[in-house]
């Protein structure tokens, strides 16, 4: 039993959600690893959300408020990290959850399609993707024809650089939550937030519940401002200055 005051109570807590996770047959045992290098990086910032990742969340609200068509991309360590968090989302810009794995089993699909309708979605896309992505070979080409094949905009968190290069030769805008600024996936998105994704949903929630009473074609202009590889530079900066 984890007692609560435990000075690392937060991060111990995002482990056992995952072993947890593992369990229950919903994340890959990758996926422990996975959010390891991610905690390597998480230290680095301090564990707190940088200034870099906080203009990148107000840039993914305008993104994703401005889009016709987006979809929050879910895999097995998005699905028990943040469920709730991720359906409040979708619910916010009316966005579609797909599931999407690397490691796909039709178990897997199953139980965090489980997960997510426990957690509320009413809808979850990805369970029986017909279409195809171009560009890559892993199981992550599968995508649902009436997700992911006709988003404009894409979110997705702890992902493999392959997939979001061909997202966006897809002509697909990616929004990108890794805690590394050096990933492929952070390079190759349209906006990176180098955040960890249990702090980053929740202030992403916060930025588009206050930016959806703000007139559109404003918010259409404001995205253009956003430049990500210069801020994924200020964001090692950031780090550098911490150390
Ligand atoms: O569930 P599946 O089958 O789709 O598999 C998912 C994993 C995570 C196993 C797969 O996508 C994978 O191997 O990812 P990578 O290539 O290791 O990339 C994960 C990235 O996410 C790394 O750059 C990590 O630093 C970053 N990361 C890890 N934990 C977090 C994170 N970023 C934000 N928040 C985290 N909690």
């Amino acid at each position: 039993m984890l007692p609560k005051s435990h000075p690392r109570y937060d991060s111990l807590r995002q482990r056992e959600r995952l072993t947890e996770g593992y369990k229950a047959g919903a994340t890959a045992l990758e996926g422990l690893i996975a959010f390891g290098r991610g905690e390597a990086f998480d230290y680095l910032l301090g564990e707190r959300t940088p200034q870099t990742a906080l203009s990148a969340i107000e840039a993914s609200a305008e993104l994703l408020l401005s889009a016709k068509n987006p979809v929050i991309s879910v895999n097995g360590n998005t699905a028990v990290l943040c469920p709730r968090e991720l359906v409040e989302l979708s619910e916010i810009f009316g966005a579609k959850l797909e599931i999407n794995l690397f490691y796909r089993t039709e178990e897997r699909v199953r139980v965090i399609a489980k997960i997510l309708k426990e957690n509320g979605a009413k809808q979850v896309y990805g369970v029986e993707p017909e279409a195809l992505l171009k560009g890559i070979e892993s199981e992550r080409r599968r995508v649902d024809r009436e997700g992911i094949n006709r988003a404009d905009v894409v979110f997705v968190a702890l992902e493999d650089g392959d997939r979001t290069q061909a997202l966006i030769d897809a002509d697909k805008k990616v929004i990108a939550v890794d805690l590394n600024p050096l990933s492929r996936t952070a390079k190759t998105a349209t906006i990176t937030i180098v955040d960890n994704i249990v702090r980053a949903v929740p202030l992403l929630i916060d930025a588009s519940k206050r930016l959806k009473t703000v007139d559109i074609k404003k918010l259409e202009s404001g995205q253009t401002t956003f430049d990500n590889q210069q801020n994924l530079k200020n964001s090692l900066k950031e780090i550098i200055t911490g150390l």
